[in-house]
């Protein structure tokens, strides 16, 4: 039983542990659409990751809209049937409202929506795996030297 433990441990650090540290070192990409409409955007709340290369597909479904990212200072704009994209790293962390910047009709000033930036998660759970097969390590160490 606790060989079987133990082989578990030693297979984890071997290949696991190097997979998600790899991937972590690797830059992540993500393709977000969004479709605007008089007057909201779909979804209107966005969340990514840290360090993560986020592409946004802006999509019109009736007029011309256009978004504008507070912070990163980014902007495109779509016209039905034409679809724009931006693409960027997203290395602020924090929530950032995105706005229409084509004055699109009367309740265009409340065309908003946010971008949340949230800390790199891969990166967090990258530590605590690492801590936690560390003390799983010791532990089977401390068991065995109990037999
Ligand atoms: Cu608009």
């Amino acid at each position: 039983m606790k060989k079987i433990f133990t082989i578990t441990v030693l297979f984890l650090f071997s290949f696991v542990l190097p997979s998600f540290a790899q991937e972590d070192n690797g830059e992540r990409s993500r393709t977000i659409e969004i479709k605007a409409k008089k007057f909201s955007y779909t979804p209107n709340i966005i969340e990514v990751n840290k360090g993560e290369r986020v592409k946004i597909r802006l999509i019109s479904e009736d007029v011309t809209h256009g978004f504008y990212l507070d912070g990163y200072g980014l902007e495109t704009k779509a016209n039905p049937g034409q679809d724009s994209s931006i693409s960027f790293v997203a290395d602020k962390t924090g929530r950032f409202a995105f706005r229409c910047s084509v004055t699109c009709g009367e309740f265009h000033p409340y065309m908003i929506g946010y971008l949340v930036v949230g800390p790199n998660l891969r990166f967090r759970n990258y530590v605590f795996l690492t801590l936690f097969l560390g003390l799983g390590s010791l532990a089977v160490i401390f068991l065995k030297k109990r037999d």
